[in-house]
């Protein structure tokens, strides 16, 4: 009898754990699935900002398939503020949204917002850089693998630096996990005998990287071999600091990230030696995905852009046809 009772209230404790966990797959699909298509779609985008040559692609990239698609999009603009994401993102589930594609602009701090769409049964892709929060809390994450690009980054940084030498690092935004990823992967491959001599953020933006590079420059003169430099953009900040300085294109050799036409514009003058890619244009196959959850197929947890790097020899070559 105590036996049957205790089984009675394992499986009453059992049903009443899965109620509420909430939020399966299955809970998640749409009205029209397995049937939905494009046309039947409502994608919220809460776009991080416009900080970058890379962000105005992503975002173009974003709104010109949801047309192409005939998909409804809600898109908004954060200015590089977590709390703006995180106000847009509650405004989406409010308004009972198919899916949430979600850029977020530093790592941590999701896990509120995340539960609540999980408990509106709204499936969110992370897009582009990585989150903290626990992966039960989203449904996949669609990007570049940040730490190979920094990985890639010392690389070319060692093989532009073979005896050795000393370098300044400007990052991304602090706590966004492409700064965070690139850095760590740059210091996992960076040769014994270069030196960082110092690291500051230029938010990824030209305006904020060119006194970056002015203080960097005031501070150690002619001590600096190279710079690894998180984004294009940055870099052309960068290189109005170093022109306004008196060098010359090669006295500092620089390492880049993203292959905008900026950077390869760079490339072609000279200043940048290696560009690695870091590719924006997602939209496609992050609503190819949000489809496959309305139907509520199965999905990969992860993927991976494929990138590669660029050099200045075929800059010139390449730059008519890059996209962005
Ligand atoms: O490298 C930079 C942008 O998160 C990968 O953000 C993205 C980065 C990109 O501002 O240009």
């Amino acid at each position: 009898m105590s036996r049957i009772k205790s089984i009675a209230f394992l499986l009453l404790v059992a049903t009443l754990a899965l109620a509420a966990c909430g939020g399966g797959a299955a809970e998640e699909e749409a009205d029209c699935a397995p049937n939905c298509e494009y046309t039947d779609m409502v994608f919220c985008y809460p776009q991080l900002g416009a900080e970058s040559d890379w962000r105005t692609a992503n975002t173009a990239s974003f709104k010109e398939n949801a047309g192409d698609l005939g998909i409804r999009l809600i898109f908004s603009d954060a200015q590089q503020k977590q709390e703006n994401q995180i106000s847009a993102m509650r405004a989406c589930i409010q308004q009972e949204v198919d899916v949430i594609g979600l850029p977020p602009v530093v790592e941590d701090g999701w896990e509120a917002v995340l539960t609540e769409a999980q408990d509106a049964g709204i499936p969110v892709i992370i897009v582009d850089r990585s989150v903290t929060a626990d992966e039960s809390l989203y449904a996949s994450h669609i990007g570049s693998n940040m730490v190979l690009e920094g990985q890639r980054s010392a690389d070319e940084m060692n093989s532009l630096l073979p005896d050795g030498g000393k370098i300044v690092e400007l990052s991304g935004t602090t706590g966004s996990g492409a700064a965070v990823g690139r850095a760590e992967g740059f210091r996992m491959n960076l040769n014994d005998n270069i030196e960082i001599i110092d690291s500051q953020t230029g938010n990824f933006t030209t305006a904020e990287g060119k006194p970056v590079m002015e203080a960097f420059l005031t501070k150690y003169g002619d001590e600096i071999d190279g710079a690894f430099i998180h984004n294009d953009n940055m870099a052309i900040g960068a290189v109005e600091a170093m022109k306004a300085a008196g060098l010359q294109p090669g006295d500092i050799v620089i390492v880049s990230v993203d292959g905008t036409r900026g950077g390869f514009q760079l490339m072609i003058d000279g200043w940048v030696q290696a560009d690695v890619e870091c590719n924006p244009l997602l939209g496609s196959q992050v609503y190819a995905m949000a489809l496959q959850l309305m139907n509520g197929e199965t999905i990969d947890r992860e993927v991976l852009t494929d990138e590669t790097v660029y050099y200045p020899g075929e800059a010139e070559e390449l730059l008519p046809s890059r996209q962005y």
